[in-house]
């Protein structure tokens, strides 16, 4: 029987507060006031008028051929919700969305474009925002040097900020992005009941790097950064919980539905229903050990559908959901420190929507 109770408080790990008033808006769609749209349109404009085009990914043009893979994703869009955030945090904290701020933000989603390129080529994934994925179009090779050196970017940017702990934090955010693909890569394959493995990976691999992205916002701010850590980690993993949900529920992510499971992958979703269905056990069992020459699933559409119709898949997919509505409710409670304001409210309405992608 699945304790739904004792992951919360375990995912939690004594660093949020109590889910407070805030979570009550959670689960109902909210809706938009024209100012709140024409603000939150600003902040996109202004995030889309970052220097996406990256001319000096390879600044002597010793290897042209780095910068295909990485514009061929950046100019695919995104939804850009990791500059968001740190814009939006900047100005609820009082402090300018200035250029320091601009590297940070950018930053961030650099670090987010390397994981994509290298992470397609980790899973053989066909496609990215709704594109032929970039080791497709390019080659492997090419693709996870272009990532390396979006990264090297990322990184050599925020180094010329000078500021060592922003720097050293990115650092460790890599480290944890890196150790929560590596956690997944080990259970690949398997049919397994590890729910709490499945968890960790989603906080490093999806929470970590939101976590920067509030932390940097606090630390520059000079206060509540332990706060806004915890607020992106919340959010990171509601965020990917929901990626989960998608990745069975949603034809049009930008993605292949079945994605994980056709690369043999347990989502949360999939390790759910497995705790709660022999069958689904079985199923996976047969499928998993009668790989194609690439390592995936056969019929995955088959496969898919046949596990979708199992009596206990709508509480699967609906736990995983409840469990994303926690964690927003914690990274909303984490919020609270801030001082009132209307970006604070926008920071509140973006945390919801972004649940709400899921309804
Ligand atoms: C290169 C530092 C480095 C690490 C390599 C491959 C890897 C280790 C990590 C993979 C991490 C990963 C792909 C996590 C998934 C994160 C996620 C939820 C992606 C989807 O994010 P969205 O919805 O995508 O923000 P868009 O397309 O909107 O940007």
């Amino acid at each position: 029987m699945l304790d739904t109770n004792q992951n919360a408080e375990e995912s939690n790990s004594n660093e949020s507060v109590p889910a407070p008033e805030a979570a009550k808006s959670l689960g109902r769609k909210i809706q938009l006031s024209l100012e709140t749209k024409r603000l939150i349109g600003e902040i996109e404009k202004e995030i889309a008028a970052l220097d996406w085009d990256i001319p000096d990914l390879s600044p002597l043009d010793a290897a042209p051929r780095l910068a295909g893979p990485a514009r061929h994703l950046l100019s695919a869009g995104g939804k850009r919700v990791r500059p968001l955030l740190v814009s939006l945090l900047s100005r609820a904290l009082g402090i300018e969305f200035d250029e320091k701020m601009q590297i940070c933000a950018r930053a961030a989603e650099l670090v987010h474009s390397a994981t994509l390129l290298h992470d397609d080529v980790l899973d053989g994934a066909r496609v990215r925002r709704g594109r032929i994925s970039a080791h497709l179009k390019y080659d492997a090779h090419t693709s996870i040097l272009s990532g390396d050196a979006l990264l090297c970017k990322a990184m050599a940017d925020v180094a010329r900020l000078k500021e060592p702990e922003i720097l050293l934090h990115l650092s460790l955010t890599l480290r944890d992005l890196v150790e929560g693909e590596c956690l997944q890569a080990d259970l690949v394959g398997t049919v397994h009941e590890e729910l709490d493995s499945v968890l960790e990976v989603c906080r490093r691999k999806t929470g970590a790097l939101f976590a920067w992205c509030g932390w940097v916002a606090g630390y520059s701010a000079n206060r509540n950064a332990d706060e806004l850590r915890r607020f992106g980690k919340n959010l990171g993993l509601a965020f990917q919980l929901l990626d989960d949900v998608l990745d069975w529920e949603s034809k049009d992510s930008g993605k292949n539905q079945f994605q994980d499971l056709a690369e043999a992958k347990l989502n949360t979703v999939a390790v759910v229903l497995c705790m709660k269905s022999s069958k689904a056990r079985r199923l996976l069992k047969e499928a998993f050990s009668d790989l194609d020459e690439n390592e995936e699933v056969k019929n995955v559409q088959e496969l898919g559908i046949k596990l979708q119709q199992i009596r206990e898949y709508n509480d699967a997919v609906n736990w995983v959901k409840a469990q994303a509505e926690k964690e927003t409710a914690f990274a909303l409670a984490n919020l609270e420190v801030l001082p009132q304001n209307q970006w604070k409210d926008l920071v509140k309405t973006v945390t919801v929507e972004l649940l709400n992608r899921m309804k």
